[in-house]
């Protein structure tokens, strides 16, 4: 940070030294030419004092460097405009007593990954009783009543689901964003709760590693949450938007 905080750049060793370190691999095999070809890839990058501290034949023909090297780029975070979904963290207790008091009865939240995405493992993370990183999912929420339809499900049958449950919140994930797959199933998605009218009665949650919460309310979902989310961050917005809207109905 500069003398008004707000300038930032990468630290190693000393405040403010540029230190950063960046790993890839180059087609070709290990050896001089290979470390050579390294720096002067990680030169052309702006980096500088460029150092291969791993040069590993990873296969005949293709070698992994990991590179040291300095930034002279600062950052001026004052400039930085960011989106965050809004919600204060809450432990699964106060989650399930906020429930027990707000609403009296259990949540119903139904999740799925849409389309031809095949990746559980994100919605599972959120969803299953085991969780995530010590992190236990919905099911293991007395006061919310978890479905997971697992992967690969299409958007007909989570919409059709999600009416069937009466469902209070949709999540769903989406992992692969190849030929932007993930914006044709989300739009789908959306299109097909709001022409059920459901989308004004549930709240509708997208996760998955490259989803931002602008790239959510772009395509019309209440939150979006990437990488390194935990269920309770889901479970603590939910509750939390739930009771805004129903002090908004009354
Ligand atoms: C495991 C894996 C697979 C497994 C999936 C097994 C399974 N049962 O899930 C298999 C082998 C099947 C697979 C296949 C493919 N994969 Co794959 N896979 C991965 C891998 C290695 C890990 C993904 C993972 O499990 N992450 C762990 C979870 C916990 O993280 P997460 O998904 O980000 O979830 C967190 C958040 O994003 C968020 N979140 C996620 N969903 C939701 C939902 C809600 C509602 C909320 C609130 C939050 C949330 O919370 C989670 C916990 O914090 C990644 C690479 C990587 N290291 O990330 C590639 C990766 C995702 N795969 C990729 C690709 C390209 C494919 C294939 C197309 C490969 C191919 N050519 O066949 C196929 C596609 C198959 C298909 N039809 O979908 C690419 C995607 C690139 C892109 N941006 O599109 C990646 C990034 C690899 C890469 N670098 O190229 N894959």
């Amino acid at each position: 940070m500069n003398a008004k905080g707000n300038t930032v750049t990468a630290y190693g060793d000393t405040r403010g030294d540029g230190a950063v370190q960046l790993s890839f691999t180059l087609p070709m095999p290990s050896g001089e030419k290979a470390r050579q070809a390294a720096l002067v890839l990680t030169a052309r990058m702006g980096l500088q004092d460029a150092r291969v501290v791993l040069m590993d034949p990873i296969d005949p023909g293709f070698t992994y460097f990991v590179v040291y090297a300095e930034t002279r780029e600062t950052v001026d975070v004052s400039t930085i405009q960011v989106h965050e979904v809004a919600y204060e963290a809450m432990e699964p207790e106060e989650i399930n007593r906020f429930i027990r008091e707000t609403f009296g009865r259990k949540l119903v939240v139904i999740g799925a990954c849409i389309g031809s995405d095949a990746h559980t493992v994100g919605i599972d993370a959120i969803m299953n009783m085991k969780g995530y990183d010590m992190h236990k999912g919905l099911e293991s929420y007395p006061e919310i009543r978890a479905l997971n339809l697992g992967a690969q499900v299409p958007c007909e049958t989570l919409a059709a689901r999600a009416a069937e449950e009466k469902a209070d919140a949709v999540l769903v994930s989406q992992v692969v964003t190849q030929k932007n797959a993930h914006l044709k199933n989300l739009t789908r998605l959306i299109e097909l709760l709001e022409t059920e009218g459901l989308s004004e009665e549930m709240v509708l949650i997208v996760g998955g590693p490259q989803v931002t919460p602008e790239l959510a309310k772009e395509l019309g979902y209440d939150a979006g949450f990437g990488r390194g989310t935990f269920p309770g961050d889901v479970a603590s917005y939910l509750v939390q938007e739930l009771a805004d809207r129903e002090s908004r109905r009354e």
